[in-house]
């Protein structure tokens, strides 16, 4: 009962004011007794606990508390004993406007938190490095094109293995993602055979890894550390035994680990990768002009040849 309680305590004081200054929570895998999120080590896994910790749940709270006081009030006041004869009118303008406009501007509100964080996932910026994620029954490959890695598999560490290196059985893999911290990291991410999904919790990211399509997503890891993810689409049997097991660490850890990989530590990353998010970015709206551009003038361009020489013909003839 009494850890009940305790429980309940934390967990209220953990909804009003984050985890972080309460609970000491491990950093990139799941904490026994925890209930709070992951902590995150992203800009958008920071973006995202602070849209749950301070916009949604305040106002979720705050609105369960209302109906409560609400039923209460009611349950008490209205009850055929301390009100025997009830009142006879059916609507009240006033307040049928209040509920009604109230609501709506509570959702305009949490929208546009909501909006920003939604584009802040879609709007990457300029990448380092790239890394394609595939997800297999049931394990995942990982490349890295910008390094010349070819692919290479990630398998779930046996539980021997992993009892042994004392690393957590299920969320340790074969073969770690490495990647350099505070670098812009894009991710491939796609499927060879059915849906998988690849997600990591303190990155606040998961992405659909869909066979026949390339799904993108990034991260910018702020400190290193040993970072776990998993599968998140029902994928089979061994769905729950194809962990992510991510390394941030410094550059020259990561050029070292790229070394040892046979692959390039440098070659022209910057350059294609600062290119590329920028021409993806505009690429909607540039396939909507250019085309268009082209486009337009080319029949205006063929229609005046066609007119012009027609009446300088007659003349001709004539
Ligand atoms: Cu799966």
């Amino acid at each position: 009962m009494r850890a009940w309680t305790a429980g309940a305590a934390a967990g209220a004081m953990t909804a009003f004011w984050g985890a972080s200054a309460f609970a000491a929570d491990l950093l990139g895998q799941p904490t026994p007794g925890a209930i709070d999120m992951q902590p995150g080590v992203t800009p958008l896994r920071h973006d995202a606990i602070f849209f749950h910790n301070v916009i949604l749940l305040p106002i979720i709270t705050a609105i369960c508390l209302l109906v409560l006081g609400l039923i209460l009030w009611i349950a008490i006041r209205y009850n055929k004993r301390a009100n025997p004869v009830p009142a006879k009118f059916s609507h009240n303008t006033a307040i049928e406007i209040i509920w009604t406009v109230v609501p709506v501007l509570i959702l305009m509100g949490i929208s546009i938190f909501s909006f920003r964080l939604l584009f802040a996932y879609n709007d990457m910026p300029p990448a380092y490095m790239t890394i394609k994620a595939t997800g297999y029954q049931w394990y995942w490959g990982f490349e890295y094109p910008d390094q010349k890695i070819g692919e290479f598999v990630s398998n779930i560490l046996p539980e021997d293995e992993a009892k042994a290196k004392h690393v957590p059985y299920r969320l340790a893999a074969t073969e770690p993602l490495v990647v350099p911290v505070n670098k812009v990291v894009r991710v491939l991410v796609t499927g060879a055979d059915v849906i998988h999904a690849f997600a990591v919790p303190s990155f606040g990211i998961i992405t659909d890894a869909v066979p026949g399509r390339v799904n993108e997503t990034w991260f910018k890891v702020d400190r290193p550390g040993i970072y776990y993810g998993q599968c998140r689409e029902l994928c089979g049997v061994d769905h729950a035994f194809m962990p992510i097991e991510v390394h941030a660490v410094s550059q020259a850890e990561f050029d070292a680990w790229v070394a040892t990989k046979g692959g390039s530590p440098v070659g022209a990353k910057p350059a294609p990768a600062a290119v590329a998010p920028a021409a993806e970015g505009a690429a909607t709206p540039a396939a909507a002009t250019v085309p268009a551009a082209p486009a337009a003038p080319a029949p205006a361009a063929a229609a005046k040849p066609v007119s012009l020489p027609a009446p300088a013909a007659a003349p001709a003839a004539k």
